[in-house]
């Protein structure tokens, strides 16, 4: 049977140009911290139509998808030449990640992609994937992506189809365009979620890092990591200590990891990372926040206790069902922060606060007091404190 070619193609483009064009809109009144939107602010249905289809009337009759791409998601962000952009994760139908560059006029929506996903040049030692990059902009003029490098463990035994080595894969740009590839971080363990930290620290390069005893195991490792680094062209870690610790019956009791670099403010270095927990469901991530002291990045000064944000709604569903992943936010000049966080490994979102509200969250929420007893007495100070101000104003 034959297709009409012209009318498929004007209503895909049509569909297409909606969903690009459409404006998002705040939720309201949200919890004060953060507020959420309603639209994803990229989807795999994003994408340009030229990445999916081969346009050709001749070679495809029915117009049918040539390269299918279901999800983006996991993105890196900054503000470059006045744009918001984002470096994302995206995932084809074979389960292949690539990055592609994406930006918009004012954060929230009118996300558009550039023409061609990012050419990662590849190490003498090819990856089988690529994902999750973090981008920094380094007080040393170059723009730095480190991403997780993934591969065939040359381990494993026969038969086993399944076994990956994760580690960091690291890039430097200057226009986000052409990118030179560096040597893979060296490490005694696997690694991912590594992070640049923006400045220099006693004149070395600072990277958060994330143990981890295998490819989906971070056991041992303990949590986030810090280690100082020499030279970038040859990372290497040769001391590592743990900034950011895992306990137990917390939201980070099976993992953690940091999300984008943190960010400096009056206060302390304010981080955003994701922690990781086990249930029936299987594993639920998370967001949340923690400060470090501002002369010494490594020194926690602040974590309140529990998640700062968890799936919600169609955030619940997807790829990899039960998962708030971030590695990307933009703090504009005016205060403004713009995170970005993906669901289920599927779609990306952005949340807007302000600097001063996230600190504010970190040094005013009480922290874990690790047992319930210790939660009833934080919530019975807080009742006691209201129920006073009630009479009062009465
Ligand atoms: O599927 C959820 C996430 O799983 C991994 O996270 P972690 O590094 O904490 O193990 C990553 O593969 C991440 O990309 C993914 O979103």
């Amino acid at each position: 049977m034959k297709t009409d070619f012209k009318s498929r193609l004007n209503l895909l483009t049509e569909e297409h140009q909606k969903l690009l064009n459409r404006e998002n809109e705040k939720i309201d009144p949200g919890n004060g911290i953060f507020h959420r939107y309603k639209y994803p602010v990229l989807t795999g249905a994003h994408t340009p139509l030229y990445w999916r289809y081969d346009l050709d009337p001749v070679t495809n009759p029915h117009l049918m998808e040539r390269f299918g791409i279901h999800a983006a998601f996991n993105a890196g962000a900054m503000k470059f030449e006045g744009k918001y952009i984002l470096a994302v994760r995206v995932e084809g139908n074979d389960r292949k990640s690539f990055f592609a560059i994406a930006e918009s006029p004012n954060g929230v929506d009118n996300f558009r992609f550039w023409d061609y996903p990012v050419t990662m040049p590849e190490t003498d030692n090819p990856d089988t994937n690529v994902y999750d990059m973090r981008l920094t902009m380094h007080e040393d003029g170059w723009i730095y992506g480190i991403f997780c490098s993934e591969r065939k463990d040359p381990a494993a035994p026969a038969g086993d189809l399944s076994s990956a080595v994760a580690a960091a894969g690291i890039a430097r740009t200057h226009d986000l365009k052409k990118w030179d590839r560096l040597p893979d971080l060296k490490t005694r363990s696997q690694q991912r979620n590594v992070v640049l930290h923006p400045e220099f620290v006693n004149g070395k390069y600072a990277l958060y890092t994330r143990p981890q005893d295998g490819f989906i195991d971070a056991g041992s490792g303990g949590g986030i990591g810090w280690a100082l680094i020499d030279d970038m062209t040859h990372a290497e870690i040769k001391e590592e200590k743990i900034i950011n610790f895992r306990y137990y019956h917390t939201i980070k009791e099976q993992k953690n990891g940091e999300g984008p670099h943190p960010v400096k403010t009056n206060a302390g270095w304010l981080h955003l990372a994701h922690g990781v927990r086990g249930c029936a469901a299987g594993l639920r991530y998370v967001l949340y926040l923690y400060m470090t002291d501002l002369k010494d990045p490594s020194k926690l000064i602040a974590e309140p206790a529990g998640f700062f944000m968890a799936p919600e709604g169609e955030e619940r569903i997807g790829d990899v069902s039960n998962v708030l992943f971030t590695n990307g936010w933009i703090i504009d000049e005016d205060g403004f922060v713009y995170i970005y966080y993906a669901s289920s490994d599927t779609r990306m979102h952005v949340a807007v606060s302000t600097l001063d509200k996230l600190v504010d969250y970190c040094l005013n929420t009480p922290s874990d007091g690790l047992r319930s007893a210790a939660s009833v007495e934080i919530l019975k100070k807080l009742i006691d404190k209201n129920l006073k101000l009630q009479k009062t104003i009465k």
